[in-house]
């Protein structure tokens, strides 16, 4: 598809998701790069393309914006069939769901550049408070997930099979957090064996952050 032009920030994961995506389907995007640290997103102009004032947003050839990078994974999906990021039996579509949202709505909300920010100004956190509540959160569901990956036949290379999917993007997006984030991984074996499969795949590498023109 001619045209694309994605929103994002090379450190931000939800951008890795799309990212990710859209090398898997082959398909050429323009990077428009809006620095968070800077706050470029909460811009008038940035506004207008995404009123929620965050990133990823994918911009399409007729001007469609396209928000929330699970919708826009799935709508990738959707209109481009290969490769699949979703089985086609609804059980292991559930599965696979599943451990995405785990990821991107169970755990990476909590430690968001605005959530972490409202801590230290609207609650006094200093950077120890905001590091324990980061690896509080993740530790919540990383460890329920590693039990989940572990002890499931499902689980092949990947966290569904021997084909990276939907989980596997979000699963690889938020290791790049852990890791900015000093949070032990050691206790997630399987985790990370899933996590270097995904490293080693062109689609996965070439979206990782400092892989990209903003990175720093
Ligand atoms: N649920 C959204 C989350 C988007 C999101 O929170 N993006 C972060 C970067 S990963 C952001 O723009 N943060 C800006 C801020 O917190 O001010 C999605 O999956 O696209």
């Amino acid at each position: 598809m001619a045209g694309l032009v994605l929103h994002n920030y090379f450190r931000s994961s939800a951008s890795v998701r799309v990212r990710v995506a859209l090398n898997l389907k082959g398909l050429d995007y323009t990077y428009a790069a809006h620095h968070l640290r800077h706050g470029e997103h909460r811009s008038e102009a940035y506004r207008a393309v995404n009123p929620h004032a965050l990133v990823p947003a994918l911009e399409l050839a007729d001007g469609t914006v396209l928000t929330q990078s699970l919708a826009i994974m799935e709508y990738l999906d959707e209109v481009f069939a290969e490769p699949p990021l979703l089985p086609t039996e609804p059980g292991a579509r559930a599965r696979v769901r599943a451990i995405a949202q785990a990821i991107a709505c169970d755990t990476h909300p909590l430690t968001n550049l605005r959530v972490l920010g409202d801590l230290r100004t609207r609650f006094g956190a200093d950077d120890a408070a905001v590091k324990d509540w980061i690896h509080h959160w993740v530790k919540e569901t990383f460890g329920p997930l590693e039990t989940m990956l572990t002890g499931d036949s499902a689980t092949g290379t990947f966290c569904h099979g021997e084909q990276p999917g939907m989980a596997d993007v979000c699963l690889f997006a938020q290791m790049f957090n852990n890791q900015r984030f000093g949070v032990d991984m050691a206790p997630y074996p399987t985790i990370r064996r899933i996590f270097a499969a995904a490293a080693r795949l062109p689609a996965f590498d070439k979206a990782a952050p400092e892989n990209q023109p903003d990175a720093e």
